[in-house]
């Protein structure tokens, strides 16, 4: 991205922040819209939800992602070939590069050949640790997730949000709220998605797909996990090493882990839960906590990590599990109270 430009942040959701996006779009109406690697159901949410409400007003985005979508979300109502799946995105066709729900620059997906870095940007995000990248950044940690935020964009916009597009949208926040179960729930997020709801947003078809149609092998998935967990510090901190070779086992894409880690986080006594994945150079680790009194995001730190205080990732270059349980298991106990 470049840095010449002055850098405009916004570190919450304020009206003149909508009101300087609102213009941006205006003037720039072919935005590349960018998410992070490895995105979960808020990025793909708001990816596809921002998409169809930018089209739906006869703006000209191109939504780019590196795979196809994972199964679970291909019930969503998208139209074919809404999103460029890994090609390069010729760049006459972007007037600007939109990051969304991306808290560092090394975390946001570009296409191959990236010249995409050239133009300018703007990243619509809601990780309280958001170090700036783009030209023009509205972070607002008020929301539970970037899907909430791009929801108030438009409707401040008074930008139409078709049935579709709020239905991608209340997938978003769903998921980063773990189906309106966790801390982050507030008043504000359940009129949110009550307001997607009247947009037209498919609550009961969301629901149902994200939870009660989980493929057998990921149900088998979680069961390994669950059999393989080890407790430490008294049982406060639980922690399984996911297995490369269970995959193929059971039929399952590595791509398709998102949520696998509340089979350890909604273990009774538990306040923080680690899942570890070995990668081919680095070892994967995805940490919950049940309070912010032991922040996911400080250990996650530790690792070279971030995210936010309930839930928060690293990858740990050069180290093999074992030496990667040994420094969480120190972390956790030093962060514990
Ligand atoms: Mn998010």
């Amino acid at each position: 991205m470049p840095t010449p430009a002055p850098v405009k942040l916004w570190r919450a959701a304020a009206p003149a922040a909508f009101a300087e996006l609102r213009a941006w779009l205006t003037a720039h109406p072919r935005p590349l819209l960018l998410a992070h690697e490895r995105p979960d159901g808020d990025a793909i949410g708001s990816l596809a939800g921002l998409w169809l409400a930018l089209t739906g007003i006869g703006l000209r985005p191109i939504a780019w992602l590196r795979q196809p979508l994972p199964e679970r979300y291909r019930f969503l109502p998208l139209p074919a070939g809404w999103v460029t799946i890994g090609e390069p995105v010729p760049l006459d066709q972007v007037d600007t590069v939109c990051a969304l729900d991306t808290s560092r620059a090394d975390r946001l997906d570009r296409p191959p050949g990236d010249g995409c870095g050239a133009l300018p940007s703007f990243a619509l995000d809601h990780h309280a640790d958001h170090a700036p990248f783009a030209d023009m950044t509205l972070v607002a940690p008020e929301t539970a997730a970037t899907a909430q935020l791009v929801a108030r964009f438009l409707r401040d916009a008074g930008w139409a949000v078709p049935a579709e597009a709020a239905t991608c949208l209340l997938t978003g926040l769903i998921m980063d709220t773990g189906g309106f179960r966790f801390d982050n729930t507030s008043p504000e997020v359940l009129r949110d998605a009550a307001w997607l709801a009247e947009q037209g947003a498919a609550y009961g078809v969301c629901m149902d797909a994200l939870f009660h149609r989980e493929p057998l092998g990921r149900k088998q998935l979680a069961a390994r996990l669950l059999e393989q967990a080890q407790a430490a510090c008294d049982g406060r901190f639980l922690y399984a090493v996911l297995e490369p070779t269970w995959f193929a086992e059971l039929g399952v894409s590595p791509q398709d882990t998102e949520g696998l880690i509340d089979t350890l986080r909604t273990v009774a006594g538990v306040d923080v839960c680690a899942l570890i994945q070995p990668e081919p150079d680095h070892t994967r680790v995805s940490l919950r906590a049940r309070s912010v009194r032991c922040p996911a995001d400080r250990i996650a730190r530790a690792l070279g990590g971030g995210g936010h205080p309930l839930a928060a990732a690293a990858k740990v270059p050069g180290e093999t599990p074992a030496q990667v349980i040994t420094r969480l298991i120190e972390l956790v106990r030093a962060g514990l109270t």
